[in-house]
């Protein structure tokens, strides 16, 4: 099916350097999500429509880091060079960037949502405020916060598209990327 750009936006899920080769939090071909990305992205400026880059961006003592009793390394740290998106992804066709996990109490995979899955990062109300009805997706990490953004998108009621060769995962646990494809196509979700 034809994108409809009138009617829809990108998200480029946390392509940042942490995330990528070398990265504190490093994710297999990590980077490899960063030139179909482009080409999307820069597909959808040319048309008018909305590119969204998240950035995972924690405080320093975060709860979701080991040293502070959590499951993840530290990563993603406000400041830091692993926070910041990845020099290879073009940044001219973003027309928003949004920060997600900046409270040091809470996680926050979703681009919607924190992991209370109540608290609001204002995404919803930007993309309903620009007539938006579906969105595309891709980046990093398809079984966490790719995974959760999807399905939050497509419970707020977003037609919801994942580009299958712009995403990568972590597969920890081993067999969450798999578990995360059947997740996301038995909740609505179109892997394109
Ligand atoms: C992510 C683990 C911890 C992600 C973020 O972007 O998928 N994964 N923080
Ligand atoms: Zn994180």
């Amino acid at each position: 099916m034809p994108i409809v750009f009138s009617k829809s936006a990108l998200l480029e899920i946390d392509v940042q350097n942490d995330f990528c080769l070398h990265g504190a939090l490093a994710i297999t071909d990590g980077d490899g999500v960063i030139p179909p990305l482009n080409d999307t992205a820069r597909s959808f400026a040319e048309h008018g429509a909305p590119v969204i880059a998240t950035q995972d961006w924690h405080p320093a003592k975060h709860c979701s880091f080991v040293s502070s009793g959590g499951t993840w390394p530290p990563h993603c740290v406000q400041g830091s060079q692993g926070a910041e998106l990845h020099p290879a992804l073009d940044k001219n066709p973003l027309s928003l960037i949004l920060r997600k996990g900046f409270r040091p109490d809470m996680d926050s995979y979703s681009a919607f949502f924190e992991n209370d899955r109540k608290t609001p990062t204002g995404l919803a109300g930007y993309l309903k405020s620009l007539g938006r009805e579906t969105v595309y997706i891709g980046g990093l990490a398809t079984d966490y916060c790719v995974l959760y953004s999807a399905l939050d998108a497509v419970a707020l009621g977003f037609r919801t598209l994942v580009f299958a060769d712009s995403v990568r995962g972590v597969n920890i646990p081993e067999g969450s990327v798999v578990k995360a494809f059947v997740s996301m196509k038995a909740a609505g979700i179109t892997i394109i």
